[in-house]
């Protein structure tokens, strides 16, 4: 066979057994952002089948571009220990203790290895344009590739099945609005809707962002900029450890529910 074949054959062969394996999966993360990423690998360190989708080519979300396009980003204290669990590096700022500085492009590309590398799976250029919601539950994510997407094609798309859906999806919780606009639920909020992200309030947003961590209707999770926007907390800017700690918070929520029998 010339090897040109063996090449496509080798491609198609291998995505097709990795999409097939993943069509039915415990923990269905929409969003690689770090709040997705850091969810992902605590859940497939615990052994549970869990898998990212990306829109965007390169996964990462907002930890590429640091601060306003300089490439570094800062965590407080806290989020240490996730970033030693990602083999990430960090220094400490010198005149405010418990503060630390990280190159962007590291955390962005570890946090994207370290997910793989607990047995997470990333399906990239994948948007999800949908949810199954079936008896009055989420039950799984309805996906197109991101060009489909973004010309508009007229293409029907596939379904993953999953026993939880976390909303990762940064500042506009998409997954949320999905099942507000289109499976008519209320969310677990003041209102039953989507209170909408505040300003800028760096320590605040950070406490919140963990805190507004939570399963907002029954197999539906929020994590990240999606939680915030939720229930309505404050940002942050380019300080990311209420981002890793409310990935780890989003995986223990997912593993325990799934792990009740
Ligand atoms: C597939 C999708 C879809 C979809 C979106 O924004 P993110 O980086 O997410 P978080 O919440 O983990 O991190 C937020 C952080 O990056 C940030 O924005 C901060 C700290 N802001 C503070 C401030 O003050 O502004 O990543 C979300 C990812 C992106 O990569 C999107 O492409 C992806 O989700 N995504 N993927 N299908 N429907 N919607």
């Amino acid at each position: 066979m010339a090897i040109e074949n063996v090449i496509s054959r080798a491609i198609v062969q291998n995505f097709s057994t990795k999409f097939q394996e993943n069509l039915i999966v415990d923990a269905a993360i929409v969003g690689g952002g770090p709040s997705g990423l850091v969810a992902a690998k605590y859940l497939a360190d615990a052994g549970f089948r869990a898998a990212v989708f990306e829109r965007k080519l390169a996964p990462g979300g907002g930890t590429w571009g640091g601060g306003m396009l300089f490439n570094e980003v800062v965590v407080q204290q806290d989020a240490l220990g996730i970033l030693d669990d990602f083999k990430i590096d960090y220094a400490e700022i010198n005149d405010a203790p418990g503060y630390y500085t990280l190159d962007s492009v590291e955390m962005a590309s570890g946090l994207i290895f370290g997910a793989m590398k607990a047995g997470a799976k990333i399906f990239n250029s994948v948007s999800v344009e949908d949810i199954v919601f079936k008896d009055r539950q989420v039950a799984g994510l309805v996906i197109n590739w991101t060009p489909v997407e973004r010309l508009a094609m007229h293409v029907d798309p596939l379904t993953v099945m999953a026993a939880a859906v976390l909303d990762g999806t940064g500042h506009p919780s998409e997954i949320m609005q999905l099942a507000i606009n289109k499976a008519g639920v209320k969310l677990d909020t003041e209102t039953g809707g989507i209170l909408g992200e505040k300003p800028m309030w760096a320590d605040k947003g950070e406490v919140s962002t963990v805190a507004n961590t939570l399963e907002y209707y029954p197999g539906l999770f929020a994590s990240g900029m999606a939680a915030n926007n939720v229930r309505g907390g404050y940002r942050m800017g380019p300080i990311f450890g209420g981002m890793l700690m409310s990935g780890k918070k989003a995986a223990g929520l997912i593993a325990a529910k799934l792990s009740k029998p």
